[in-house]
């Protein structure tokens, strides 16, 4: 009899103990990676004079800006895919989008043009979207990849 009101003690005390932690365990669906690839051709990489960053647009009208994106390697090579995930992506890393996207956009910076061929971005509930581009970015030149997915139920 000890025994069982023992249990029952212990079932009770994990109970009101693991409340407050479900609660504090809050799913963001935030950005999780980003993926730019560059062509190869005349003027397709960028060094130091030339950089990308990428703005997403949320369909409940949220809005994050990632940083000037830069991996420890050496960004923007032609042919070369660059994937950027965690701080690289600042506070887009943190931001919820909890219906998903709507679009992002990859933004140029500086005076070394870049050849955007394709780009691709990932959100913690797994949903990807892809965007080719195929086009030439130069001094501030932005390239807008909507997405045609409306959440992950219709996919
Ligand atoms: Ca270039
Ligand atoms: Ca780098």
């Amino acid at each position: 009899m000890w025994k069982i009101s023992a249990c029952f003690l212990a079932y009770f005390v994990m109970k009101a103990c693991s409340f407050p932690a479900l609660n504090s365990t809050k799913i963001v669906n935030s950005l999780y990676r980003v993926s730019l690839k560059t062509g190869t051709g005349d003027d397709c990489s960028m060094d130091l004079f030339g950089g990308a960053f990428v703005t997403i647009d949320g369909m409940k009208h949220e809005h994050c800006q990632t940083p000037e994106l830069d991996h420890s390697g050496d960004d923007f090579e032609e042919g070369q895919t660059d994937t950027y995930v965690g701080e690289a992506l600042g506070e887009c890393a943190e931001i919820d989008f909890t219906n998903g996207i709507f679009q992002f956009t990859v933004h140029h910076s500086g005076s070394d043009g870049w050849c955007f061929e394709e780009g691709e971005v990932e959100l913690r509930d797994g949903t990807v979207v892809p965007c080719i581009a195929n086009t030439f970015l130069d001094d501030g030149n932005e390239f807008v990849c909507p997405s045609f997915k409306l959440g992950k139920d219709e996919a």
